[in-house]
């Protein structure tokens, strides 16, 4: 790579930046280049692993950071080593992170650049790409709320510009006149597939239109074009919130990875690019003015040389990092021990299941004034469900926001709120919707606390389950696939008083919660249920019924059906076990009842495959086997999608072979 440049291609305009300042930005843009210099040479002697060069896009990350306040967030990619930099990030820390090491910023549990600084007010990004944006949205809508005049940056490149959530996120950053600068890294190529195999449009600018937004392009490779108009955007939206796309002309100048080249580059492409090199103009610029002279050149070379050198040393000497179980496992949530809130008088009423949950929310909402809720129709119309009837009467459509179809943008907006130290509870319209939500909750929403100790304070309300003819995509149990991610908790009531109580104790929760409501619950039950504020206990299963026959465990419809087939036989005496929460699975009271009566039958509207039921059974055959007098007996729905037709879906649930698998059972 070159190190001079002959000639100048690029023109600046320095009007407004004064000497100082312009060297200030030149120390900016060096040191993220001398670091990839000496990078590079790591790489190559095997001392770091993966790296993804920003090399030629400096221009971008640096000028960014520039730019925008420090107090303002700034969620950068996989290219943006100048973004890191310029906020100030101690080299050593930023090399040990490199390196896995322990004084890194993820404890050894992530690499490269995924991850996040709150003291630098930088939201890492996850491999995925596109989630970044959505959380952006979250951030902006924070500041947007609190009126803190204060703008928010996300990057893309070109090649993450074809995800759904960057559609999602700019459109709702449109709809919600969010002040965030979505900057699109235009550096032609995604990996090893062009533009011209990535997009059909000529430039990213002529989306703006579209999504209804201003969009400006920018020489990226021209610092002083980005400072300016990023300074421009974010002095404007800061008083006036609003989102403004931002399309930054650059070229990716190695390969995707150091490992995998650059073969599939027109010959003599690269050589056109170097002419542009955004360090090597400015540099040039600098000299040609007289604001840069030889001697000083020299000098910053060196400050920085020196201040790389250090970095390193420290981070080598840092020996490898130590496995250390409790560690490890202590930090997949975020620290939080409940304390169960008893209501305030014994006064009760009675109310249906969704009655309940509308309470909940209601009082959450009063207790928490930086709780927002969102979904789709939740605001005037009152949810699907009607489940938050009245609420924009009560606490106004900044807090009661209807979203437009966009699940992942609105998880990934959640989070955004949270690392902004607010509070958000997300509707799906249908639990089976969760699907295009899904990456943000598995791998953003789950892993953040554990990855760099970012909380996700974010409820998912997943109205659930079948029995109601609605066919494969209203009637979905997909709590299974929530119940193996680490990082989620998973609560599912199935009593009006349970669901009041643990929906409070989900919002109170620092760390995200999956709760399912079943629909066929909403409005078939009732009990009385307390009138104030309380929280149940997040983890701890019920008895429903007492018994020494045999042991039933279940949880959400299947504690009913259980109930009404034991009504029908009262020569069975069981233990009815209700679990109210999945994950953490309460493994105590399934033992103590295991041990107690020696049968067992785990039961579910669930799928059999892969169910939650597995994992019981797998779990009391491991650690209670000595007490069994029977196998454990697993009921289910069918292996089938949930049919629609009221005979095909009867034939799907479980309730028929569970009336007959408990008579086995007891009898055997
Ligand atoms: C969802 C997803 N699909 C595929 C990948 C693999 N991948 C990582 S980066 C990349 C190209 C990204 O191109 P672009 O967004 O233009 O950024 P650039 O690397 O050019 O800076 C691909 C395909 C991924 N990380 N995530």
């Amino acid at each position: 790579m070159e190190t001079t440049l002959s000639k100048r291609t690029i023109t600046y305009n320095k009007e407004g930046f004064s000497n100082d300042e312009l060297i200030a930005i030149y120390r900016a843009i060096l040191k993220p280049r001398l670091i990839e210099e000496k990078m590079l040479i790591l790489l190559r002697q095997g001392k770091i692993s993966k790296w993804f060069s920003g090399w030629g896009q400096e221009g971008i990350s640096v000028g960014a950071a520039y730019a925008m306040k420090h107090e303002e967030f700034i969620l950068p990619m996989h290219r943006n080593l100048g973004v890191f930099t310029t906020r100030g990030i101690p080299l050593n820390r930023l090399f040990a992170q490199f390196q896995g090491k322990m004084s890194g910023f993820t404890k050894g549990r992530d690499r490269s650049f995924h991850f996040g600084a709150k003291d630098y007010n930088i939201v890492g990004m996850i491999s995925h790409l596109g989630p970044q944006l959505g959380i952006a949205d979250g951030i902006a809508l924070a500041n947007k709320l609190k009126k803190n005049e204060q703008a928010t940056i996300v990057f893309t490149g070109d090649g993450g510009a074809s995800e759904g959530d960057f559609h999602e996120s700019l459109n709702v950053a449109a709809v919600w006149d969010l002040p965030v600068i979505f900057a699109i890294e235009n550096n032609c190529w995604g990996l090893s597939t062009p533009s011209n195999e990535q997009f059909r449009c000529k430039q990213f600018i002529d989306k703006g239109i579209g999504y209804g937004m201003d969009a400006f392009q920018v020489d990226g490779n021209n610092i002083l074009e980005v400072i300016s108009t990023i300074r421009k955007i974010a002095n404007s939206i800061r008083t006036k919130p609003r989102p403004f796309l931002l399309e930054c002309m650059t070229f990716r100048m190695r390969g995707h990875e150091e490992a995998s080249g650059t073969k599939y580059y027109p010959e003599g492409l690269q050589d056109e690019w170097v002419k542009k090199d955004p360090v090597l103009n400015y540099e040039l610029f600098l000299e040609e003015e007289g604001i840069l002279d030889a001697g000083l050149k020299e000098s910053i070379y060196a400050e920085i040389k020196g201040e790389i050198q250090a970095g390193l040393d420290i981070a080598f000497a840092e020996g490898p990092i130590t496995a250390t179980l409790d560690t490890e496992l202590s930090d997949v949530y975020a620290p939080f021990k409940q304390e169960v809130k008893a209501p305030a008088s014994d006064a009760k009423t009675e109310k249906r299941f969704i009655d309940a949950i509308s309470d909940a929310l209601r009082q959450s909402m009063e207790k928490y004034p930086e709780l927002v809720i969102m979904g789709q129709d939740v605001a005037e119309y009152g949810g699907v469900f009607k489940v938050t009837e009245g609420f924009v009467d009560q606490f106004g459509k900044d807090r009661v926001r209807n979203t437009p179809l966009c699940e992942s943008a609105i998880v990934g907006t959640g989070l955004g709120l949270s690392i902004s130290g607010m509070k958000a509870v997300v509707e799906m319209q249908f639990a089976d919707f969760v699907t295009c939500g899904f990456n943000q909750i598995i791998n953003n929403l789950a892993k953040i606390h554990w990855r760099w100790g970012q909380n996700a304070d974010v409820v998912v309300r997943m109205p659930t389950g079948a029995n109601t003819a609605a066919g494969p995509f209203h009637s979905q149990s997909n709590e299974a696939w929530f119940f193996h991610t680490p990082g989620l908790k998973v609560v599912y009531p199935a009593f009006p008083n349970d669901a009041k109580g643990l929906l409070n104790a989900a919002i109170e929760d620092p760390n995200p919660v999956m709760f399912f409501e079943h629909k066929f619950l909403y409005r078939s039950i009732r009990q009385d249920v307390h009138d104030d504020y309380f929280t149940a206990e997040i983890g701890k299963a019920g008895y429903v019924r007492r018994g020494e026959d045999l042991t039933i465990i279940t949880y959400g419809l299947g504690v009913h059906w259980a109930m009404e087939v034991l009504d029908q036989h009262p020569e069975i005496n069981a233990d009815l076990i209700d679990l109210r929460t999945l994950l953490p699975l309460d493994t105590e009271t399934i033992y103590e009842s295991v041990r107690n009566t020696g049968k067992v039958l785990v039961f579910h509207e669930d799928c059999m495959t892969g169910g939650i039921g597995g994992e019981i059974a797998a779990l009391i055959n491991e650690n209670c086997f000595d007490a069994l007098d029977a196998p454990v007996k697993r009921i289910a729905s069918l292996d089938t999608p949930v049919p629609f037709a009221v005979p095909l879906e009867q034939q799907f649930l479980p309730l028929e072979r569970f009336k007959q698998a408990l008579v086995e059972l007891f009898e055997f």
